[in-house]
């Protein structure tokens, strides 16, 4: 049924019941009138004929009281008339008078006995209203008197029948009415809806043509500035863009063409995204990381080409590079460079494990990991993020080229490339969340770190909400103005945005392009795994890491076969964990506490051959990851605090088939953008539990109608228009810049030139 159908389905019974209490409240005040009225013309009637009654009475033998009594029967709406005597014997009585209603059972009406049991009584006056088979009688019992002496009583009968029929046309009258003004006051809102609408509609297209300058009306400024920022950013995104329609590497290398003019990219980040191995036969492979960062930034930088730079990890990637560190990849493809910076075991230990990973890592996530910081670390970081300073300025060819650094393990380096290159247009990308500012005031270098990053033009991270933090923790700790307004910091005259730019994936990605059908994917999967035809299939992807939530994920497993005995030698999850960090404690504890975890599980609901969690403690290729998204009934993300989540994504992404479902942590950023995934907290095990007997109890179409509102999302929202949007930002900040010839852009200057 469509909306409108159903709002008027309510609206005619809202009106029906609307009318029908009124009618019925009407009626009966109308009816208690008239038989009020009646009474009185009953009690009037017999005051009149009272003498003639009277002396009828006293005369038995004379024929008066017949007469008077056919005179009274006579008038208009009286039924009939009868005299009872005291004895309730009838006295006399009009031909019509109704024979149900005899002197003895009106009696007692009339003549009611003393209390106290004391002889003699009174009479009095009794009105009421009787069904009779023939209708409704307005029956008056009134008593005669003789001067102090009681003769009898008179009962007049009134035909009722015109009441009914008045009632009718009032409770048509007020149904018509109603209807009429429901109708009337419809129109008449509709006609001041359409009107208003005009009006509005009317403000906006003035206001797109270019009429806004002229102040807008009141009712209209509330939206104001929210238009103008958005036509401004859909001009950004559309400007000099002829390649329509959705975002992809095609369009977004136009726009870079556009806007850079070929010019290279300069990326830095700790992660490259090709690692060189040796393997035990001797043979280099090429690995692609398990990294969120480099999920999403590898596509963009095969379609923009540039340089990267990053850390060598692997440990063939000396072989592989130049004597500058410098080496093409993708592999046969070779379309961007990477520039390897070597770091020492001692600087990898400071930077990368200290303080990035045992300190802002665990700070910036609520996921009940102390922060460690140490001075060592602290001067380690310095000293590497200098060093990565130097790299990209031996990489740059112009004085004011767009950088762009990513991630955590980068906060100073942003305001070092500023120092050595005043005019580079900086833009940060922070992967992880931000913290509130009072948790932020732990850091013992939190000042250094917060004037590192304001070294930026751009400072971007996953949500408004992670950009608000940022803002706060500026606020608290530097003396530095907010500019709420523009949402930007401004200190010593420059200017800093902070903005959202939620990151996505290649959509449609090339791995599932790659990979086989997914009936295929499942059949060999199964096949990997010896799980039986009808056998359902959980997958959770992760690097083995505590905010990740894999524990957390188990134990609803255990909770839900403990709940759901059903799925008990049926529903397993397979979890691929990619080692992480392995340096640190306490992702070596993670490491056995997840194995310990999974053991006991195992053991406790094995049954046969059948372990309901299959965990697969190591790195594995994208291609193999597709192949398991594409063969799982459900995928269960279960962080318990993440930035983003690529992992969510990229499930979408395989599932060019609209099947199977997404059970996603509240605690992720996905969660704002996958809404119509199964959204859960993961500490909860009764709701993470259910939501997974819910996913696998799920109809196909339910599946499908899902899954397809996902994925449209993910075409529309893909990383090349995350990079677009980002980068065109940074071209225009670039490009005034350069008219302007600042080497410092105040906030105001930024505002003009920014979407
Ligand atoms: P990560 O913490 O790395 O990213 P995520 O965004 O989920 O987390 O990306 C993980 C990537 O690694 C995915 O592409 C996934 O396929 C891959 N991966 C995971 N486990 C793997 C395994 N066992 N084998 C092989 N590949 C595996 C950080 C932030 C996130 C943010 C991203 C991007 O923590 O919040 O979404 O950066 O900004």
């Amino acid at each position: 049924m469509s909306s409108i159908v159903r709002f008027l389905v309510v609206l005619v019974l809202a009106l029906a019941i609307l009318v029908s209490a009124v009618s019925y409240i009407v009626q009966g005040t109308i009816r208690r009138w008239f038989e009020r009225d009646v009474a009185l013309r009953a009690e009037a009637v017999v005051s009149g004929a009272h003498d003639g009654i009277v002396s009828g009475w006293r005369n038995p033998d004379s024929e008066e009281m017949d007469r008077v009594l056919s005179r009274i029967a006579r008038q208009e709406r009286v039924l009939g008339i009868a005299a009872c005597d005291c004895e309730l014997r009838l006295a006399a009585s009009s031909a019509d008078f109704p024979a149900d209603i005899d002197c003895r059972s009106i009696g007692p009406l009339v003549y009611t006995t003393d209390q106290g049991g004391e002889p003699g009584g009174h009479w009095h006056s009794y009105a009421g209203v009787r069904d009779l088979g023939s209708g409704r009688v307005h029956l008056s019992a009134i008593p005669v008197r003789d001067g102090a002496m009681t003769l009898g009583f008179v009962m007049l009968a009134h035909d009722l029948s015109y009441i009914q029929r008045r009632e009718g046309v009032m409770r048509w009258f007020t149904v018509v009415s109603f209807g009429f003004l429901a109708v009337a006051a419809s129109l008449l809102t509709l006609a001041v809806a359409r009107m208003s609408w005009r009006g509005w509609t009317m403000e906006v297209r003035r206001f797109l043509r270019g009429g806004n300058t002229m102040p807008a009306r009141r009712e209209f400024q509330p939206i104001v500035r929210d238009l103008r920022d958005l036509v401004a950013r859909i001009a950004a995104e559309a400007d000099g863009d002829t390649v329509a329609g959705h975002w992809t590497a095609e369009r977004l290398r136009h726009t870079l063409r556009k806007h850079l003019h070929g010019e290279k990219l300069v990326i830095v980040a700790n992660r490259e995204p090709y690692i060189h191995q040796r393997a035990d036969d001797g043979a280099i492979q090429v690995q692609h990381p398990a990294s969120g960062l480099v999920t999403a930034l590898e596509p963009v930088m095969r379609a923009c080409s540039g340089v990267w730079v990053a850390h060598g990890s692997g440990n063939a990637d000396r072989e592989m590079a130049d004597a500058r560190g410098r080496v093409r990849v993708p592999p046969g493809e070779e379309s961007y460079t990477i520039h390897r910076v070597w770091l020492t075991p001692e600087e990898e230990n400071g930077y990368y494990y200290g303080f990035a990973n045992e300190g802002l890592w665990p700070l910036c996530h609520v996921a009940h990991t102390r922060p460690t910081f140490r001075s060592d670390d602290w001067t380690c970081y310095q000293s590497v993020n200098r060093r990565f300073t130097e790299a990209v300025c031996a990489e740059v060819d112009v004085d004011d080229p767009i950088v762009l650094v990513q991630d955590y393990h980068f906060a100073l380096a942003p305001r070092m490339i500023r120092e050595r290159l005043p005019r580079a247009t900086i833009l940060t990308f922070w992967h992880i969340p931000w913290m509130n500012a009072e948790r932020f005031g732990i850091c013992p270098w939190r000042t250094e770190v917060l004037h590192g990053l304001l070294g930026s033009s751009i400072v971007g991270f996953h949500t408004q909400q992670h950009c608000n933090n940022f803002l706060e923790a500026v606020d608290r700790y530097l003396e530095a103005r907010i500019d709420r307004e523009h949402h930007a910091v401004v200190q010593g005259g420059r200017g800093t945005l902070v903005r959202p730019y939620p990151i996505s994936i290649e959509h449609p990605s090339r791995w599932a392009l790659l990979s086989p059908p997914p009936a295929e994917c499942r059949e060999s999967v199964f096949a990997e795994l010896g799980l039986g035809a009808d056998a359902l299939l959980g997958v959770g992807v992760d690097r083995l890491d505590y905010t990740k939530g894999i524990e957390e994920r188990m134990l609803a497993v255990e909770r839900l076969l403990e709940r759901f005995p059903r799925f008990l030698g049926r529903f397993a999850l397979v979890q691929l964990a990619a080692p992480s960090r392995t340096m640190i404690e306490r992702y070596r504890e993670l490491n056995e506490s997840v194995e310990r975890l999974a053991a006991r599980i195992n053991h406790r609901f094995a049954n046969g051959a059948y372990r309901p969690i299959i965990l697969l403690r190591r790195h594995h290729e994208p291609l193999t990851v597709f192949r398991y998204y594409r063969a799982a009934d459900l995928c269960y993300v279960s962080s318990l605090h993440d930035g983003m989540n690529l992992v969510a994504k990229e499930f979408v992404s395989a599932r060019d088939d609209e099947r199977g479902v997404l059970v996603l942590s509240s605690f992720t950023g996905a969660a704002r953008e996958l809404t119509e995934a199964l959204i859960v907290n993961p500490y909860d095990m009764e709701q993470a539990s259910s939501a997974l007997g819910d996913a696998l109890a799920m109809p196909a179409e339910e599946q499908q109608e899902r899954m397809r509102s996902m994925r449209l999302y993910l075409s529309e929202f893909n990383v090349y228009r995350w990079a677009g949007r980002m980068l065109v930002d940074a071209a225009h900040l670039r490009r005034h810049g350069r008219l302007t010839g600042r080497l410092v852009e105040p906030v105001r200057i930024v505002e003009e030139s920014l979407p």
